[in-house]
């Protein structure tokens, strides 16, 4: 009998690589679908796998509809990457974001504990919990200092994943990953924001590009990658916590540079500084130290940020051309 595995967060973009992962491994895949007015299966659809994946109506927020999924799927793996994501979004929408990226693990920790407490358990934590940096490089043992209401949520979720576990004995691991892009990424992030604007200012669409805060750091790795570390964890014989990152942090600006220099432009000619877009409270640089998980799940990051973003421009430009 093939192995089953539940996702939440299927529609977003690592729920998608997660997917197209699991399902080459032979895995019965099934999804939490949140019900919107808007069509959100497109990233499933891009990977060839929305017809193999079996989705089930149900909310983050609503136990019972958590509960009735994890019994009905009878997953050994459960994967929660349900969240509103999005830091910007998360000062103008705190107690939503606590609702569904906070609380939200944890009616899931509690439906698993409830309906299949054999099953092991991912929590989809972040360097955001980092924040105001309190060393150079973050690894396992950093010192948390969350600098938005995203942040803080997950910072809930992810202790209460190590209470779950040190409290009843749940095989749960939480993923401390480190920005992560695809041509899958939602457009409002800023590498995607970025390789989007390049190729409608290559093809004349667009002229120029407004951002935030150019100078801040980011280790950005790609999805594809970071989805094998996830499943990594829960084949493991303990659950535990892993810094999932490249161990290479680079600026906005370098970011934007690369993208537009893959189509021959000089992103200084485009791009304008806009302190509108400056956020109320800012993390200004991160960098992973992702030794844990080279030595326990023999992980690393196998693309650049050089073929990252050509990936990602190209995609734009096929995109943009359609159009
Ligand atoms: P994403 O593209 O924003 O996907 C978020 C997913 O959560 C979507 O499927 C969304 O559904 C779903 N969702 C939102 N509210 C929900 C609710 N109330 N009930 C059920 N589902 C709900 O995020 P991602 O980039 O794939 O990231 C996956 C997870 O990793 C997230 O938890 C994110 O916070 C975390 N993370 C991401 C990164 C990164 O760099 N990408 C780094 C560290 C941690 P709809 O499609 O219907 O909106
Ligand atoms: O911002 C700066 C912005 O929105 C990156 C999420 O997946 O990764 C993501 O969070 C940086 C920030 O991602 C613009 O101020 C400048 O410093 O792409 P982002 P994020 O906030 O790092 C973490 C790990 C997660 O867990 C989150 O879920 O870029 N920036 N100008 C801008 N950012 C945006 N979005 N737009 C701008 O115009």
């Amino acid at each position: 009998m093939s192995k089953s595995a539940l996702i939440t967060g299927i529609t977003g973009q690592d729920g998608a690589y997660l997917s197209r992962l699991l399902l080459d491994k032979g895995y019965r895949v099934h999804g939490v679908l949140a019900r919107r007015s808007t069509d959100t299966l497109w990233r499933l659809r891009h990977l060839g796998v929305v017809d193999d994946v079996k989705l089930f109506d149900g909310d983050i927020m609503d136990l019972s509809s958590m509960i009735r999924i994890v019994e009905q799927s009878q997953a050994q793996e459960i994967y929660n990457l349900a969240a509103q994501s999005f830091v910007g979004t998360s000062w103008s929408q705190p107690l939503l974001t606590g609702a569904v990226t906070g609380l939200g693990a944890v009616n899931l920790l509690e439906a698993m504990r409830i309906a299949n407490p054999k099953a092991r358990f991912y929590q989809a934590s972040t360097s955001e919990m980092f924040g105001k940096i309190r060393e150079p490089a973050q690894s396992e043992t950093t010192p948390f200092y969350p600098r938005s209401p995203y942040g803080c949520a997950k910072l809930y979720a992810h202790w209460m994943t190590i209470n779950h576990r040190e409290s009843f004995g749940l095989h749960a691991s939480s993923g401390i990953l480190f920005n992560h892009e695809s041509p899958l990424r939602g457009i409002e992030f800023v590498t995607r924001k970025v390789t989007d604007a390049a190729a409608r200012i290559k093809l004349g669409r667009q002229k120029e590009l407004r951002l935030g805060n150019i100078d801040v750091k980011r280790d950005w790795g790609y999805a594809g990658d970071f989805v094998q570390a996830m499943w990594l964890m829960l084949q493991q014989d303990q659950g535990d916590d892993y810094v999932v990152a490249t161990g290479r942090s680079a600026t906005v600006r370098e970011m934007c540079r690369i993208a537009f220099e893959r189509l021959g432009i000089n992103y200084e000619d485009h791009v304008v500084v806009d302190p509108k877009l400056l956020r109320p409270a800012e993390v200004e640089a991160l960098l992973g130290n992702p030794a844990k998980a080279r030595q326990k799940l023999g992980w690393s990051a196998t693309t650049t940020l050089e073929e990252l973003i050509a990936m990602m421009v190209d995609a734009d430009m096929r995109r943009v051309e359609r159009e």
